[in-house]
């Protein structure tokens, strides 16, 4: 066993997020496989990013009515690379095992009818890990028993183990543990991906992560399930050299942090931002922590030392402007409304660009509700980010809402994009029509908003 290719694979939606397409779990599966003396190589399927329109599928033509109106979105896509495209790659590339990402239950059929096509063409056995590999493994295993191994958890651990229950290695590795790995100490395998095909505007960017694991316990949020509920940082020395490195020799200018939780620690923040702030290679360097920001933690000194550690755009999660559904989902309770307004009021003080993200569908939530905390918070001079309440495997919510099988059990619902989960108070019309009051109301204070950041 010597070379293992690792494939991101292609996505099929309304939209996609280029910007954050970076495969960061398949650099650190990677990286496991080097250290133990596999050749490796990614296959992003998602680079270069085309986008081929597909007939709207079936299960989707409620929305059709919707499609191609102002604001809304205008067909459903292929992101990424043809099956036949994919299959040529693989070819050229003679792999003797393939490992493939699959994070999310929403794109788990175009995972799968991949791995059909590949097991028809190729004899070589093909993994599947990540977070919905984790979440689902046995249901996996009986939707598509063309997977020869489905490894759950964190590649750190799953990885050393099936290689050597599986006698992977070869006689000239020279492996003496199949022991987990410390992820702490190892480097996300950047150097296998081409600098310049992961842009942000003109900044190389890629993603990384400092900490994981995350103590709180939202209801729909099943993350525990991969990195558990303890906080586990890096120290802020190696984060600074894996940023250096980047910077130095990949060209990377643009830092997105994609942790769950970083803010956790004010302490362990403040001196990362310290670091950052007075380290001369990075003073041109822009942070972003797109995957959201607790606010809890968050106070004054804290944003401006942000400021000058090289954020400029904050993206904060409130869920909902509603004490009582924040309580009920199990959010963090620490600062009230007044709080976290005087905490946005001295954001857009200091001139940064902020985005709020309310969830739209939460059980308990009303119209009445969405409509006046995104006015509020409009006011506020920051974006709304309208999330539509999608289910994740695992979670609490997912394992306890009462909802009909078709939905439950059918994982292309699980996006936010298909508007599925219908509450009594919300029903798909209002969650629509909600979606779309929030996108237009951003567009006509999107230039105030913008005006005061950079001013
Ligand atoms: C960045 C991100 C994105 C990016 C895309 C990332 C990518 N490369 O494809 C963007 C912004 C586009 C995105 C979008 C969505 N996302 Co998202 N996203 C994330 C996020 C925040 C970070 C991913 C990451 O880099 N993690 C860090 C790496 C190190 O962790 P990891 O990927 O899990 O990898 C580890 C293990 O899983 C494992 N592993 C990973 N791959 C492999 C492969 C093999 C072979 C092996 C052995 C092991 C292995 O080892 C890795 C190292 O330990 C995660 C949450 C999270 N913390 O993971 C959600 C998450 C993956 N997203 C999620 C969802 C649902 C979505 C959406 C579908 C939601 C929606 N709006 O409908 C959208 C899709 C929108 C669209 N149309 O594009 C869910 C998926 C849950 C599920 N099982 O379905 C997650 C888990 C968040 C959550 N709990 O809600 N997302
Ligand atoms: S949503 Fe965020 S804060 Fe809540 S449990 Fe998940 S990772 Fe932690």
């Amino acid at each position: 066993m010597k070379r293992i290719l690792l494939i991101q694979p292609p996505l099929e939606d309304f939209y996609t997020t280029p910007i954050r397409l970076y495969p960061l779990g398949l650099l650190y599966a990677a990286s496991v496989l080097k250290v133990m003396g596999f050749q490796v190589e990614i296959l992003d399927c998602l680079k270069p990013l085309r986008k081929k329109q597909l007939p709207l599928p079936q299960k989707f033509s409620y929305l059709k009515q919707h499609l191609g109106q102002p604001l809304f979105f205008k067909s459903f896509q292929r992101f990424g690379m043809t099956t036949e495209q994919v299959l040529t790659r693989v070819g050229e590339n003679c792999p003797d095992l393939i490992a493939i990402n699959s994070s999310f239950a929403a794109y788990f059929s175009t995972a799968a009818e991949l791995v059909r096509e590949l097991k028809k063409k190729f004899r070589v056995p093909v993994v599947v890990g990540g977070n919905q590999a984790t979440c689902c493994r046995d249901e996996i295993k009986t939707r598509v028993p063309e997977i020869d191994y489905i490894l759950a958890g964190p590649a750190e651990s799953c990885l050393p183990r099936f290689i050597g229950e599986n006698s992977l290695a070869n006689a000239r590795q020279e492996i003496i543990s199949f022991q987990p790995l410390d992820w702490k100490k190892l480097r996300p395998a950047h150097e296998l991906l081409e600098p310049s095909s992961y842009r942000i505007g003109k900044k190389n960017y890629l993603s990384l992560q400092a900490s994981r694991g995350c103590p709180q316990n939202c209801s729909f949020c099943n993350i525990h399930l991969v990195f558990g509920r303890r906080m586990d940082y890096r120290t802020v020395s190696s984060v600074l050299e894996e940023m250096r490195w980047n910077y130095r020799y990949r060209g990377v200018r643009l830092f997105n942090f994609e942790d769950d939780n970083l803010a956790f620690d004010r302490g362990w923040l403040v001196e990362f931002l310290e670091a950052v702030a007075t380290d001369p290679e990075l003073e041109r360097c822009e942070l972003t922590f797109m995957n959201g920001l607790g606010y809890e933690n968050l106070d004054g000194d804290l944003l401006e030392l942000m400021k000058r550690a090289g954020v400029r755009k904050l993206d904060l999660s409130w869920v909902s402007g509603n004490a009582d559904v924040r309580q009920r989902y199990h959010r963090p309770q620490k600062k009230d409304e007044a709080e976290f307004f005087d905490l946005l009021k001295m954001a857009r003080r200091l001139g940064f660009f902020v985005t709020v993200y309310l969830i739209l569908g939460l059980p308990g939530q009303s119209r009445e509700e969405i409509v006046n905390t995104s006015e509020k918070l409009l006011e506020a001079g920051v974006l709304v980010g309208p999330s539509v309440f999608y289910l994740t495997p695992g979670s609490e919510l997912q394992r306890n809402l009462k909802l009909p099988l078709e939905i439950a059990g059918d994982w292309d619902l699980y996006r936010s994009t298909a508007f599925a989960v219908e509450t009594e108070e919300l029903r798909r019309r209002d969650l629509i029509e909600l979606f779309l009051y929030i996108r237009k109301r951003n567009l006509e204070n999107r230039t105030r908003v913008f005006r005061v950041s950079t001013s």
